[in-house]
């Protein structure tokens, strides 16, 4: 049903793994795990009027070449600056700081009676931020139904899981005891999971957040799950293995 999505998240991945190493960045973990929901947004669920900001900017690569292929004018780096007129609403990459910004934002748009919801997507490390939780205060007193927090729950942060790190437990329970409309997404990776929850209309007066599960390095096996693909330069014996897996070889 969604082949046309699953071809271009297989060829954003593919142009990504390119970039990386034509570049020297590190960042495939947290890159590959939101690829499905960056082409469901990008493709299927966003307007005119919405906007979208990646907190988890130090996967900024494969936001950079879909915005790009979308022509708009972007420099590819690790991490975001802010260049509204393409595409990049805020400057992120320390995170948790995308999260605030959007509350921020999605306030304004409701004070002004504008339009428009705001997309935010935050990592499951971010969630360990004491910001985060600030923002979950305040969009939940504010009644922000324009806002909606999509959350990279990839189990693993930047040395570990997030089990021996900090584990966050029951976080679609959290989400709900601060008044948040909260849903779970099983699969991350499934457009015909992720369609129908991502354009569902938000319950008035409640923020949403898309608790999705997925796999940190999605799509090239031999890296997946790995926390050291957190950050890791592709080079020798790795650069065959993921050009094989993607098709690129
Ligand atoms: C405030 C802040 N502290 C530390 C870092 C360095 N850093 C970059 S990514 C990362 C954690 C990666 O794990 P996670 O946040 O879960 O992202 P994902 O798994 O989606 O890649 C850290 C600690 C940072 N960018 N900002
Ligand atoms: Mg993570």
């Amino acid at each position: 049903m969604y082949e046309i999505l699953f071809e271009k998240a297989m060829k954003l991945r593919q142009d990504t793994f390119t970039a990386f190493v034509e570049h020297g960045e590190p960042h495939l973990g947290g890159s590959f795990s939101m690829i499905e929901m960056l082409i469901a947004l990008y493709e299927e669920v966003m307007q005119e009027e919405d906007k979208f900001i990646l907190s988890k900017a130090h996967a900024s690569f494969p936001l950079c070449l879909l915005l790009k292929e979308k022509g708009y004018d972007l420099r590819l780096a690790t991490h975001l600056e802010l260049n509204p007129e393409n595409g990049i609403h805020c400057t992120t990459g320390s995170l948790g700081h995308g999260l605030p910004i959007g509350v921020g934002m999605a306030m304004a748009r409701k004070m002004q009676k504008k339009p428009g919801k705001v997309y935010v997507m935050v990592s499951d490390g971010e969630c360990q931020e004491g910001t985060t939780w600030e923002s979950l205060l305040i969009g939940a007193k504010h009644k922000l139904d324009n806002l909606v927090v999509l959350v990279d729950y990839n189990g693993i942060q930047a040395l570990t899981t997030l089990e021996e790190g900090l584990p966050l437990d029951n976080l679609d329970a959290k989400f709900k005891a601060f008044n948040w409309d909260s849903r779970e997404v099983l699969d991350g990776h499934s457009f015909e999971e992720l369609i129908p929850v991502l354009r569902e209309g938000c319950v008035e007066g409640k923020p949403r957040v898309v608790i999705a599960h997925t796999t940190k390095g999605k799509g090239i096996q031999t890296f997946e799950n790995d926390p050291a693909w957190h950050a890791r330069k592709i080079k020798g014996e790795q650069l065959e293995i993921g050009k094989r897996a993607l098709g690129l070889a």
